[in-house]
């Protein structure tokens, strides 16, 4: 799906704001038929934000169900033209009406999605946007969750584990709830990002795909674009950062060449652009969109990463996207944030760690020339999960939107099927092997990984991958506060991958809680000085390791998770605060990586 732009011919209204917001405690809005007149007696929430931590009432941060947002819009005058409404993400299912009719429904919370709204429009009067949201996490949905609710107090041997057998549901409320979920981060909720209006003709570009390669100093741009409505001829451009053309096409297929290319480097980012123009019978220019791209090509050979054929070795973070009070709201400011502390601190790329982030991020990173592993929301897989055909076909349906999203990227490198699943189990064979088939159909050229916390000779689909993404705490869940054990461990662990896979590895997650301003010495478990010193002995691993490819530390910041005894108000692990101020690990990370070129002399 294209990102939603201006351009010649395009317009766009975007709708953020203070929308109305009404939670269904109830869960009967649609009975009621909320979406048929406006909101009786509405609370207010701003768009994009999550809106747990907006609200002060602890039933509506941690209510399981709907909630309503409602806003009104103009349009004026544009009766010949499609109008669509577009959303960057509703999380985790959206129905939408606009004037009460109902225009889209979406399941994922982690992708954009839109819809024609023309029949419904009243145009040159006011119209209403109503928009449900659903937070509910079930065994359909990725990531997959579990409602648990206490039916009645006899004891039942069948009857649902609370928290995996921490909770007595006999002698909990009848009625009592939890939204179980198998992953450590908030489950958060709203609007995520942003809603547009766009206003584009009936002939439009509905899809371009841009392939490059280099072949003797020659960058080889590779484009196919898909057009709807009975158009009359295109006009495509190739133009330079400065918008200078360097050559054209008139076809909707074509191979164009560039000589002497800047390429898009790591850290060292060249964009181009390909300038659609599509013109209708009388010549007219109907639909007008510029795709920017990078020349660069990917490639593994002999146990390394190689963009622009020159071995690359990851130095970055496993990241979230979250915040103080908009949680996992769309915030440019935190974003401008987050890349000025990745360049501070020397690193070169990241992984969307647990969820496709927004487009607007990794416009971001194309620009700044971050690599990026851009993960599936599939997090939390555990061994039911592998025999389900709803979620199987969720997962290809989720992997299929992803890659049409960012396929034209050229920070996206890699593929992330899905984080820590259970695949130690002989069932999740089958189901990634049908991922990674899928995936490897819609993107031949990048890499896949799934990213692995389990025993090397347990893990059973580490054939169907390109890339080994490992994640271990040695010296905080295994062996706690012992330090003296870890760099033992950690060699042993990888170099069994290596031996039985012989892939290049990359270190996903590693890392230690640290509350900022928690001191001791010796190092102590929570302190800054621990962190630190657990950080270290993992680089003195893979400094002697050839076969590892990259480390990314868990994690670049303190997140937010469910309340949990083992978390202290958010998951701690992160190289900086939640509010972006570095700890003791950030300067180390920074002398490291700075001076860290690349582990690969090329
Ligand atoms: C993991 C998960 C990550 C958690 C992390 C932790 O293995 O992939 O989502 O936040 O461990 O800190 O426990």
């Amino acid at each position: 799906m294209l990102y939603p732009k201006e351009s010649l011919t395009r317009e766009l209204k975007n709708l953020s704001g203070m929308w109305n917001f009404k939670v269904d405690f109830d869960n009967n809005g649609i009975e009621k038929k909320w979406h048929e007149t406006p909101l009786i007696d509405p609370d207010f929430m701003p768009v994009p934000a999550s809106y747990n931590d907006i609200t002060t009432n602890p039933e509506i941060r941690d209510h399981i169900g709907a909630v309503w947002y409602e806003t009104f819009f103009y349009v004026n005058d544009r009766e010949n033209k499609d109008v669509l409404i577009r959303f960057g993400s509703v999380t985790h299912k959206a129905k939408v009406w606009v004037n009460g009719n109902k225009v889209a429904e979406n399941k994922g919370g982690y992708l954009p999605f839109e819809a024609v709204i023309n029949k419904h429009l009243k145009w040159n009067e006011r119209n209403r946007l109503t928009v449900q949201v659903d937070n509910i996490l079930d065994s359909t949905i990725l990531p997959p969750g579990e409602i648990l609710e206490v039916k009645n107090n006899q004891p039942d041997k069948n009857a649902p584990k609370f928290y995996h057998g921490l909770i007595d549901p006999s002698i909990l409320p009848i009625g009592h709830k939890i939204q179980d979920y198998f992953h450590d981060f908030f489950n958060y909720s709203g609007i995520h990002r942003p809603v547009y209006l766009i206003v584009r003709d009936r002939i439009y570009l509905e899809d371009i795909t841009i392939k490059t390669d280099i072949d003797n100093n020659v960058g080889i741009v590779n484009y196919t674009i898909e057009i709807k409505g009975n158009y009359k001829s295109v006009k495509i451009t190739l133009l330079d950062k400065n918008n200078k053309e360097i050559c054209s096409s008139s076809e909707i297929a074509d191979t164009l060449k560039v000589n002497n290319p800047n390429l898009w480097q790591p850290l060292n980012a060249y964009l181009y652009s390909i300038d659609v123009k599509i013109f209708g019978d009388d010549n007219n220019l109907a639909d007008h969109y510029a795709q920017p791209f990078g020349i660069r090509t990917i490639k593994i050979k002999d146990g390394k990463f190689l963009i622009n054929d020159k071995p690359f070795y990851f130095k970055g973070f496993g990241k979230h996207e979250d915040m103080d009070i908009k949680g996992k709201g769309l915030d440019d400011a935190i974003n401008a944030r987050d890349f000025q502390l990745l360049k501070w601190i020397g690193a070169n790329s990241f992984r969307t760690s647990h969820y496709p982030y927004s487009e607007e991020i990794l416009n971001l990173a194309d620009k700044l020339g971050f690599v990026v592993i851009d993960e599936s929301p599939a997090v939390g897989l555990k061994s039911d999960a592998f025999d389900s055909k709803p979620l199987l076909n969720h997962h290809l349906d989720i992997m299929e939107k992803l890659i049409k999203r960012d396929k034209n990227h050229p920070s996206v490198v890699m593929w992330s099927l899905a984080n820590e699943p259970y695949d130690y189990e002989e069932s999740a064979v089958d189901y990634f092997a049908e991922v990674a088939k899928h995936t490897r159909e819609l993107d031949p050229e990048r890499p896949i990984t799934i990213v692995s916390c389990s025993k090397p000779h347990l893990c059973k689909i580490a054939d169907l991958i390109d890339i080994i993404c490992v994640n271990y705490y040695f010296s905080w869940y295994t062996t706690p506060g012992r330090l003296d054990v870890l760099e033992h461990q950690l060699e042993h662990v990888l170099t069994k991958w290596h031996e039985l896979y012989d892939k290049p590895i990359i270190m996903a997650e590693y890392g230690a809680g640290a509350i900022a301003g928690f001191h001791s010495t010796p190092p102590a478990m929570f302190t800054e000085e621990y962190q630190k010193e657990l950080l270290n002995h993992h680089h003195n691993v893979f400094d002697k390791l050839d076969f590892v490819i990259g480390e990314h530390p868990w994690n670049f910041a303190d997140f937010a998770t469910r309340q949990n005894c083992i978390r202290v108000f958010g998951n701690r692990k992160g190289a900086f605060t939640r509010q972006r101020q570095p700890k003791y690990a950030a300067h180390l990370l920074r002398k490291r990586w700075l001076h860290l070129e690349n582990k690969f002399k090329s």
